[in-house]
């Protein structure tokens, strides 16, 4: 038998972060491929569209109206998933049976008054004024619940209602799957090794320059080890940072310089406005307030701690990409069969995706002519 070479031999990988585990089977790549290639029509919207509900001015499904909004613009959510006062669920009937009631809230961010762009398309300024709308948002719902998860969910085929770009913050009193998981790992990971995961994989990333797509003075951006996503991206602080609203003046302008490159290149691979869903993950927050009415059962972490005391130092900030197209501006990953059945898989090496990635040009193709 050959040796092993991880760009010929099928392969699992490890994510230490959320503890699974992905296939990847290389020698795929070599199959050939008559599936359609087709290029995306091009996409033609106006600045401002008088029927989207997110545009300056316009009245929304609820009957409210937006503000003549110049930057960003935050509004409540008004088919929240999530509210503010829900009463406690009790004790479960079977252990098999178990309910837990969750308050909450649901808001939308629109990134920009213009209908017609998206984020790596705006300048860097108003990449900025999101990054400091994502960092209010963050301060004034920690204090009242222990997640906020700050996402976008970008493109149709992500199932995305509106093309106007826009995010959205589910802020809730308990800590969702994803990041439960990855609380888990780190703690386990700084318990054993007395530094965060992730700072290390940081300076491992560094050295070995293989998955990097972009770096700058205080981020870089890698296809991780393990990703699933063809064209998945971590983005990740260079220095141990705990949560979004800790980021210096300065590390917000090279997060805005960063945010810029990555999504070019994203958009730029197939030529198309590039779907995703990303979003931030931090260390859970310490609520100080309740929301609107009591919850009962106060949680460990509200319990009174010396100033200062932040048990979470196992925590590294980080955003993730997860990208579905695969091929083109139409062809796309589905996460089903053995995905769904076994675990998840890929083609297509992570050291291969971030080569891509990292040799397109960070200038938007629609700039080019
Ligand atoms: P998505 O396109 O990612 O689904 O986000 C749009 C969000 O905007 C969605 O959560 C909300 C939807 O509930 N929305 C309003 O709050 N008001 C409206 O008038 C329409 C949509
Ligand atoms: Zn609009």
């Amino acid at each position: 038998m050959s040796q092993f070479d991880p760009t010929e031999h099928p392969h699992r990988r490890f994510n230490p972060l959320i503890d699974e585990w992905v296939q990847v089977s290389p020698h795929r790549m070599k199959r050939p491929w008559q599936g359609q290639v087709e290029k995306a029509p091009p996409d033609n919207r106006p600045a401002y569209d008088p029927n989207c509900y997110l545009c300056p001015g316009n009245g929304r499904a609820s009957g409210h109206t937006n503000t003549n909004y110049t930057e960003t613009f935050v509004f409540p959510n008004d088919f929240a998933a999530l509210l503010t006062d829900v009463p406690p669920a009790g004790e479960p009937a079977h252990p098999l049976l178990q309910t837990q009631a969750v308050q909450g809230e649901c808001r939308v961010v629109c990134f920009s008054p213009r209908h017609d762009l998206t984020l790596p398309e705006m300048s860097l300024p108003e990449i900025r004024g999101v990054i400091d709308t994502w960092a209010a948002q963050f301060v004034e719902l920690g204090q009242t619940y222990r997640w906020v998860q700050v996402f976008e969910n970008k493109g149709a085929v992500m199932g995305c209602s509106n093309p106007h770009p826009h995010g959205q913050i589910w802020a809730l009193d308990a800590l969702p799957n994803e990041p439960a998981a990855e609380e888990k790992a780190q703690k386990r990971y700084f318990a054993e090794n007395g530094r965060p995961l992730l700072v290390d994989y940081v300076n491992l990333e560094l050295a070995q320059q293989k998955r990097v797509v972009v770096q700058n003075e205080h981020w870089l951006a890698v296809v991780p080890y393990w990703a699933v996503w063809p064209f998945e991206l971590l983005l990740l602080p260079r220095r141990h940072i705990l949560r979004f609203p800790d980021l210096t003046n300065d590390e917000r302008d090279s997060l805005a310089d960063i945010l810029k490159k990555m999504l070019t290149k994203y958009d730029n691979l197939f030529e198309t406005s590039f779907p995703y869903s990303m979003g931030w993950h931090g260390a859970p927050f310490t609520p100080t307030k309740t929301p609107e009415v009591s919850i009962g059962d106060e949680s460990e972490d509200s319990q009174a701690k010396p100033p200062g005391f932040d048990a979470n130092e196992h925590w590294q900030l980080h955003a993730h990409f997860y990208p579905p197209l695969l091929r083109s501006a139409t062809v796309k990953k589905f996460l089903v069969g053995y995905e769904l059945l076994s675990e998840a898989q890929r083609d297509l090496t992570a050291e291969q995706a971030a080569d891509r990635l990292r040799d397109l040009p960070d200038i938007h193709y629609k700039t080019i002519g």
